[in-house]
């Protein structure tokens, strides 16, 4: 016997966009089921994105769960783009009046997760075989086996597909009405975690011959850092040693005074990158939020930043079909997120293409003039500040 429940609202997936929906329907009085096939240690244990966008943040601050990042987040105004011997400030609030944050996805999950308990509405974590069913009518279900092991089913008004890039959301709709852009780059990044205080002030985006380099940061103790390797490059290759050498090199350690600081490694990883693209992001009552519909390559710190922006246009949406009956803003609910999501999409791959050594010397004096004019030109720096620093929401 399948034990079946009602909501009005089926959240499958605790991430960023599906924890940040949850609340907002809450703020809204809407009743939803969260389903998570991870445990909660789990997701929050995931080391991913750090930057969030001004519209973020005061969409964040403005529904009650800014606080903390407020306390302990970085503000910052600019990143650092860098080539061979050059150093130069992109100053976003020079540029277009708003600076970014440094505050990791980890803690802003937290944050969420708590607000999401104290709301005292029902999640389901470490669920198995979930399935979504009758999307095209106005009861449709999601059927799971919680992690007691019993056949579920939740009914309701709506299902919010929040279930990230390998979720089932995004396969419930009809192949034959769904369209789907996917590029893969033929490079990946190797991440790490360290516990050393940064070496910057501003995050560092840095060219090199032998690939790109990031420099960025989590608190005034621990770093992130990044370097692009082959995708079919596997992490035991990368020593410590190696990884700090690299590093080195590609950040410019020594030149004109400034120097990366080593320390010790507490996580390492290498990271696939790829553009994807699904539409419609709305099918009968399924909505797609977040990672389930899109995947940026991570280059334009946007893939947390958009899916807190879908989430912010659908949370409106689906009040105003759900408390008034008013279906006008869910019908637009796809094309007004896809809107963002393409600028996003054409950001993040220009900030790749831009960056990423591919061993084409044509290609790498193209690079070089771009980034000589980006921080050259106020207008073209003007450009990178609007969309790294982000565009307002419902853009
Ligand atoms: P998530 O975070 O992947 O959450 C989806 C959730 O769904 C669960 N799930 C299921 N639940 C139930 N049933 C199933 N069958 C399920 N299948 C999956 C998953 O366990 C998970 O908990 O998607 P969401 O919420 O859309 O959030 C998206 C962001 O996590 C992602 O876009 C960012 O992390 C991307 N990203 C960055 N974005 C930024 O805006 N700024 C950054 O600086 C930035 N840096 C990054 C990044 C992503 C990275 N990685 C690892 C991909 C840096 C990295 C290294
Ligand atoms: C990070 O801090 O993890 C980070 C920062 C900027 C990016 C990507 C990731 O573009």
């Amino acid at each position: 016997m399948v034990k079946s429940t009602s909501t009005q609202v089926v959240i499958v997936g605790a991430g960023p966009a599906g924890l940040l929906l949850s609340h907002l329907l809450d703020l809204e009085g809407i009743a939803s089921v969260l389903l998570e096939n991870r445990s909660g240690e789990y997701v929050l244990g995931r080391i991913r994105a750090g930057v969030l966008e001004s519209s973020s943040v005061e969409l964040l601050e403005q529904v009650g769960v800014g606080d903390r990042l407020r306390r302990e987040g970085f503000e910052h105004r600019g990143i650092y783009l860098q080539w061979p011997e050059e150093r130069h400030h992109i100053d976003f609030v020079d540029h277009v009046g708003r600076p970014v944050w440094i505050y990791g996805q980890t803690e802003l999950t937290k944050d969420l997760m708590q607000a999401r308990e104290a709301a005292g509405q029902r999640s389901f974590y470490e669920v198995d075989d979930v399935t979504l069913h009758d999307i095209e009518s106005e009861r449709p279900s999601v059927r799971f086996v919680s992690a007691e092991g019993e056949p579920r089913e939740v009914v309701g008004q709506v299902v919010a597909g929040c279930d990230g890039f390998h979720g089932p959301s995004r396969h419930a709709i009809p192949a034959d009405l769904q369209r789907t852009w996917d590029h893969a780059y033929p490079y990946a990044w190797l991440g790490v975690l360290a516990d050393v205080p940064p070496s910057t002030d501003d995050l560092i985006y840095a060219w090199h011959p032998e690939g790109f380099a990031l420099h960025s940061m989590r608190s005034e103790t621990v770093s992130r850092l990044y370097l692009q390797v082959d995708p079919d490059d596997d992490i035991a290759n990368w020593s410590d040693d190696r990884i700090w050498e690299s590093l080195a090199a590609r950040l410019g350690d020594g030149q004109n005074g400034w120097h990366l600081q080593a320390g010790p490694i507490t996580e390492k990883s290498i990271l696939p990158m790829r553009s994807f693209v699904a539409t419609p992001m709305r099918h009968g009552r399924l909505f797609l939020a977040g990672d389930a519909g899109h995947i940026v390559p991570p280059t334009g710190a946007k893939g947390l930043n958009l899916a807190i922006a879908d989430v912010a246009v659908l949370s409106g949406a689906l009040a105003a079909l759900l408390k008034d009956g008013r279906s006008d803003l869910a019908d637009a609910y796809s094309e007004t997120a896809l809107r963002r999501v393409w600028r996003c999409t054409h950001f993040s791959w220009w900030m790749t293409s831009m960056l990423h050594a591919h061993g084409d010397d044509f290609d790498a004096q193209l690079q070089l003039a771009q980034l000589r004019w980006v921080a050259r030109s106020g207008a073209a720096a003007a450009g990178l500040a609007e969309n790294y620093a982000g565009l307002p929401i419902g853009y």
